[in-house]
């Protein structure tokens, strides 16, 4: 079993709170920062073990933290972590990831690259971590600047749970051996080191420094969506396609559905391919009980009646098409929605004017092996999935980058799926960062010590 009460709380489980900040800074006083770190800002850290406690007093505002390597190499740590793309941070890493425009489309905080590190503060509301933040800030005093901050928020109402393009999110994750206490049907077991360093199923589980057991490197994404346009998109598609067994807006849905391989209400098109099954969504006994493979004659290489080989959910958990045996490229995703609803006005033009998306984050022990290679070796590889009668399926219609050319993806038309869409994304990368989220022990030594 883990030693929950060393794992900070946001990556086994998710601090799961209706708000979160991110609030990136810059060290600019490593003594100080050490030393209120240790006596002041420590026993406010959130563990595993304090989250999944039914029985303790909860704080009123979670709290975890994690840095760059810019920022461990300022705090005196520069031991060899084994992480290439950690050390060289996200910034450099930007092209290579598809994004359009790197720096001009990042916000400028995170472009400078002169975030040292972050404070992930979550509550049901704004006041706790307003005032946990102060506190924060006002015992670090000139010691740290900040560099950028990220405000989330659960969406409220009907789309409590949605993300902003309106479907159900998170349905799927992996279960942690050691620390999961039941398995749904079609969730795949992982070993602990898929998602902690130094624990089994780390590749590098005996190279790395003793301190970095129990610890997980953390992507940042702030991920803008393009709703208004996304939708009207979909029903400009869905005006073209014969299909006279369906309204217009009908026809939008199922092109919606198949582009994420869910339809809005979490129901896998795997299970229900035509028609929405609503119950299915948030049902975890059946949500995830698929593979993308049927019964013969279906053909698993061929057939896209179900799920188009570019739906999301297919390109970055590819199930039978990987023979339901990948576990090395999992990610425990610890995201949440920022900006506000679409307003009318938005709608009413189908123009984005205020700026709304996910701040993604993903935890794993290798970042390489996790966000990475999902993002480019998966999203961006128009021939993945290889071996199907399509030799390119395309992009990841969701996430898909491509810098600023457009993106295409085959299969989302159910009248044909030989019909490429080609289209601009509707997710632009707005920056990141690669981070590291250490054991409660390592944040005293070598961290703060
Ligand atoms: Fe995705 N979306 O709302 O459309 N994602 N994602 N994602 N995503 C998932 O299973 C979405 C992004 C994964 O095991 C669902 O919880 C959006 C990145 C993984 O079946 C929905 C954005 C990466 C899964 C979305 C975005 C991933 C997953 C279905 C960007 C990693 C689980 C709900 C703005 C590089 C797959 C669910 C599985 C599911 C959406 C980004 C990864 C609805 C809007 C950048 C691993």
């Amino acid at each position: 079993f883990l030693p929950l009460d060393e794992v900070q709380g946001d990556i086994l489980i998710g601090m799961k709170k209706p708000k979160q900040l991110f609030f990136f800074y810059n060290i600019r006083d490593p003594k100080k920062f050490k030393q209120v770190l240790a006596k002041l800002i420590y026993p406010h850290i959130t563990t595993t073990s304090q989250l999944i406690c039914t029985t303790c007093p909860q704080p009123k505002a979670l709290l975890n933290v994690a840095w760059t390597s810019k920022g461990l190499n300022k705090l005196n740590v520069f031991d060899n972590n084994l992480d290439p793309f950690f050390n060289m941070g996200q910034v450099p890493d930007a092209n290579a990831l598809g994004d359009n425009n790197p720096p001009q489309n990042w916000v400028p905080g995170l472009y400078m690259d002169k975030t040292d590190g972050v404070f992930l503060i979550a509550s049901k509301d704004w006041a706790p971590i307003d005032s946990l933040l102060a506190q924060i800030l006002s015992w670090l005093g000139s010691s740290i600047v900040e560099v950028h901050r990220l405000k989330g928020a659960h969406r409220t109402g009907a789309w409590e749970g949605h993300e902003h393009f309106g479907f159900l999110d998170g349905i799927s994750q992996p279960a942690v051996a050691g620390f999961a206490t039941s398995i749904f049907p079609g969730q795949s077991l992982i070993l602990p080191g898929t998602i902690l360093t130094g624990e089994i199923g780390d590749p590098l589980e005996f190279s790395r420094p003793g301190w970095m057991k129990w610890g997980s490197f953390l992507a940042f994404r702030q991920l803008q969506q393009f709703v208004p346009e996304f939708d009207n998109y979909l029903l400009h598609e869905a005006s073209a396609i014969p299909d006279s067994s369906r309204t217009v807006q009908e026809r939008a849905d199922l092109l919606g559905a198949r582009m994420i391989g869910r339809w809005k209400s979490g129901t896998p098109t795997d299970l229900a391919p035509n028609f929405d099954i609503p119950s299915i969504g948030p049902d975890f006994n059946l949500n995830n009980n698929f593979d993308f493979n049927h019964p013969a004659p279906f053909n698993l290489a061929a057939d896209q009646s179900f799920c188009p080989f570019s739906a999301h959910i297919r390109k970055i958990r590819p199930r039978a098409d990987e023979g339901n045996n990948n576990f090395a490229n999992q990610i425990m995703r610890a995201g949440i929605p920022y900006g506000d609803d679409v307003t009318d006005v938005e709608w009413e033009n189908n123009a984005t004017k205020y700026e709304r998306g996910l701040a993604f984050v993903s935890y794993q022990s290798d970042i390489g092996s996790g966000y990475r290679f999902q993002q480019v070796a998966w999203a961006n590889a128009v021939n993945f999935v290889g071996g199907k009668i399509d030799p390119t399926p395309g992009f990841d219609p969701i996430f898909g980058q491509n810098g600023a050319g457009p993106i295409f993806s085959s299969g989302i038309d159910y009248t044909d799926p030989n019909h490429d869409l080609t289209f601009m994304s509707f997710v632009l990368s707005r920056g990141g960062e690669y981070l590291y989220s250490p054991s409660m022990s390592a944040i005293l030594n070598p961290i703060a010590a």
